[in-house]
């Protein structure tokens, strides 16, 4: 190790790394440490295959080198040479992927990676992942995400291993580019994103012609295809473009796949010993008939195709939104793969004859439309929810029809996410803390840290975890000051909603009570506010106006109270613009207070909410998702639920019993909150967007009821809940307990143990 050291350092002197730029540096360091360093690969036996159109990586060098346990070498030799390694925080995240689902799937990778479990991901390389966020102008403004702009480094492209799909009649070819995962102190895991290029890339005749434009045309169209990440959390967008590239990622993979099982086992019969393919949501389900036509072409019989894929096939649902599931039209898809949706018609056929007495809501193609869900629940062995409460909303509610004829195919998998990058990378001084009294065997296995408990009454040792917090909100100042131009003070409790901005997730209603709060400061109501920064990150999809109406409501708050001589010392709002992987590593250390607010029922599980458990924030949240597994983990006295539970929503619904006109009739604090929706107080520049909130909470639409995500219902029991913390947080010493009893207890929410229930129970590898 000190060997890499001290080549490095001479390495970087003879290369004059201190007068590169950012990005030669970086392409120097990664080619280094990827010649240097050797990690064993897996390679024979079974294998599962995580498919997913969404991969958020985040930042790829600082995890990679603390994982291959050189991190503080290849950094002492960088500063030794006169490189700051902190020019590495210039290089852009890989940010394939929205929110949750796509975060999940990295953190799988790495855990796999870590325990040595054979688990391949298979993605798309987009030439521009999630938009940059840009708030400048008081909204949400979108840029083009040019991730790779430092280069690529940890990436090689695959060139012998290209496929061709056809799309519509055309051929196009699936470059893939292979993206090492390293585990801790264990294998190399891959993950292999296919890039769109055309099989005829340039048309020298239509050049000698002079037809410029047509020369190139046929690379212009295929690099649209893997142009661009959609940016819809939750929202599918029924475009052609999106079903081009399901087609595409589904496609290629089912290739590469068979190859890989042919180059290793001979035939395709045995497919469904050696592989499982694990559909990250419906995104990828076109896998299923693309296995089929590819073992079809092969020679199989349909129903011995189909047999296989039934074996090999296991779906993940990430959600319940109704609107966030697929459907795609069955003639589109009939245009663009003819073999895929042949294949579809004739599963649907099967379905029919084993299941006569069907109900109408299990046809897989059902007035013109193929039902992604549908699909993925009939053909897959193995169907699974992310969080206990989710997985029965799932068996009972949305695919109730499959739970009574299958219910041995179902099960949960509670999320988890990874420590290592989310604590031992993101959070030095906590990660010391821990080490300091139960040793680092938590890194690799996280149950560990219930050995913490004992320390939950050694009051030095809560004093030095406060002590942990404030350095973390000093670094978390430092970076707002550095991006945002906003001072804060760190002895302000931190509280923190950051996650994608949708309607379910209420954010409106963290700011109704911030103003709440306000309006109570200053007519004098509430005279032992504890100083309280609220602050949040979030972006909207760039089509869903109410989203971003929320976002610009947030930001003139945040303009208000800042710029109030009366909240000085006692409140500050932050929108911290551009929220990514890269923020959330220094706002979650940096948490006195996890805002998990979806109404109850409607967050699968929530991830973020786990993130900050394992950094000693509790949860201000509702009944709902994995909350309630941090609930049952660390006991109600630990954290702050509130609000409606997910059985009493559904019976009121049914009972029609929901009326927001008389919650706000009756609570004058909550109407004169929700009034600055409409009375001139902030600014919309003239769009309409905050009357349209009011609206949505008052009014409803025809097709929607009056606040459907239920913002007034829970208002009241959410703001005590919210004081509660901040009368508690004054008690330093018992709150650190609080955070240490969170910490101690968030051993279950670690991706090691996930995956590992994946491997053992589902992918039986
Ligand atoms: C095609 C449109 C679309 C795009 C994304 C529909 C649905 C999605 C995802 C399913 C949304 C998503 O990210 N779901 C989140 O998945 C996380 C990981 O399981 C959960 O923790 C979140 O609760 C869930 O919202």
């Amino acid at each position: 190790m000190d060997d890499l050291k001290s080549r490095l350092t001479a390495a970087a002197r003879e290369a004059d790394l201190s007068r590169m730029d950012t990005a030669d540096a970086y392409n120097f360091i990664v080619r280094f440490v990827k010649d240097s360093v050797r990690t064993p690969v897996q390679t024979e036996g079974r294998r599962a295959y995580y498919l997913s159109s969404e991969f958020l990586m985040g930042r790829l060098t600082e995890a990679n080198l603390f994982n291959l346990g050189i991190r503080d070498s290849v950094y002492e030799a960088l500063r030794e040479a006169g490189f700051d390694p902190e020019r590495l925080l210039e290089i852009p995240d890989a940010a394939l992927g929205n929110g949750g689902l796509g975060r999940l799937a990295a953190c799988f990778l790495e855990a796999a990676a870590t325990h040595r479990i054979p688990l391949f991901g298979y993605g798309l390389r987009y030439r521009y992942g999630l938009f940059k966020q840009d708030l400048a102008a008081g909204y949400q403004r979108e840029e083009a995400d040019d991730w790779t702009k430092y280069g690529d480094p940890w990436s090689d492209r695959r060139e012998s291993d290209a496929v061709e799909v056809t799309i519509g009649g055309e051929r196009i070819r699936a470059v893939p580019y292979d993206m090492p995962v390293y585990g801790y102190e264990g294998a190399v895991g891959n993950l292999r994103l296919w890039q769109a290029e055309a099989v005829r890339p340039f048309d020298f005749a239509a050049f000698d012609a002079g037809r410029y434009a047509e020369a190139s045309a046929a690379s212009e169209r295929a690099s649209r295809l893997t142009a661009v990440l959609y940016p819809n959390d939750n929202t599918p967008e029924g475009k052609q473009l999106r079903l081009s590239q399901q087609i595409f990622l589904t496609a290629a993979t089912v290739e590469d796949v068979l190859r890989s099982q042919e180059r290793a086992h001979e035939s395709c019969a045995s497919l469904a010993e050696y592989a499982v393919l694990q559909l990250n949501d419906t995104h990828p389900v076109l896998a299923i008939p693309m296995l089929i036509t590819a073992l079809e072409r092969r020679g199989m019989p349909f129903a011995e195709a189909l047999e296989t894929a039934r074996r090999t096939f296991a779906y993940t649902n990430h959600t319940v939104m109704t609107e966030a599931l697929e459907v795609w039209d069955a003639a589109l898809l009939q245009r663009l793969s003819p073999e895929a949706m042949g294949a579809i018609g004739k599963i649907q056929q099967a379905l029919e004859r084993e299941y006569p007495d069907r109900t109408a809501d299990m046809n897989i193609i059902d007035g013109g439309r193929v039902h992604m869900a549908r699909l993925a629940t009939y053909v897959s062995f193995a169907v699974n929810g992310v969080a206990p409460l989710h997985t029965e909303i799932l068996t009972r509610r949305v695919l109730a029809p499959w739970y009574e004829r299958t219910p041995g195919k179902f099960s949960n998998k509670t999320n988890g996410v990874t420590q290592r990058r989310f604590l031992a990378v993101a959070n030095p001084p906590l990660a010391s803390f821990i080490t300091e009294r139960i040793g680092d065997g938590w890194v690799k296995n996280f149950s560990e840290v219930e050995k913490l408990r004992p320390y939950l009454s050694d009051a030095p040792s809560l004093r030095d975890l406060a002590a942990v917090k404030r350095e973390n909100k000093q670094r978390l100042c430092r970076r707002i000051a550095e991006r945002c131009g906003e001072k804060l003070d760190a002895d302000f409790l931190f509280d923190i909603q950051v996650k994608r901005l949708h309607e379910y997730k209420r954010q409106l209603l963290n700011a109704l009570s911030i103003v709440y709060f306000y309006q109570g400061l200053r007519d004098g109501s509430i005279p032992d506010f504890t100083p309280t920064a609220f602050l949040f990150g979030a972006k909207s999809a760039p089509g869903y106006h109410r989203a971003k109406g929320i976002i610009r409501y947030i930001l003139e708050i945040a303009k208000r109270v800042n710029g109030d001589p009366l909240c000085e010392g006692r409140m500050r709002v932050i929108f911290v613009p551009d929220y990514n992987v890269s923020w959330a590593e220094v706002l979650i250390p940096a948490g006195d207070l996890s805002e998990q607010i979806s109404m109850a029922g409607t967050e699968a599980s929530g991830t973020g909410n786990m993130k900050f458990m394992m950094n000693g924030a509790p949860t201000l949240g509702t009944y709902d998702g994995a909350n309630l597994e941090i609930l049952r983990a660390v006991g109600e006295e630990n954290n702050y639920f509130f609000g409606a539970r997910a059985e009493e929503i559904i019976a009121e619904r049914e009972a029609n019993a929901y009326d927001p006109r008389r919650l706000y009739a009756e609570d004058g604090a909550l109407r004169r909150a929700v009034d600055t929706l409409i009375d001139g107080t902030f600014d919309d520049g003239g769009t309409g967007a905050f009357r349209d909130l009011y609206t949505s909470l008052l009014d409803g639409a025809p097709w929607h009821r009056a606040d459907h995500y239920r913002v007034l219902g829970d208002f009241r029991s959410y703001v005590e809940a919210k004081s509660r913390a901040g009368a508690d947080y004054r008690d330093t010493e018992g709150y650190a307990r609080r955070a240490l009893a969170n910490i101690a207890a968030s051993g279950e929410f670690s991706a090691d143990r996930t995956v590992k229930e994946y491997a053992k129970e589902i992918w039986r590898v």
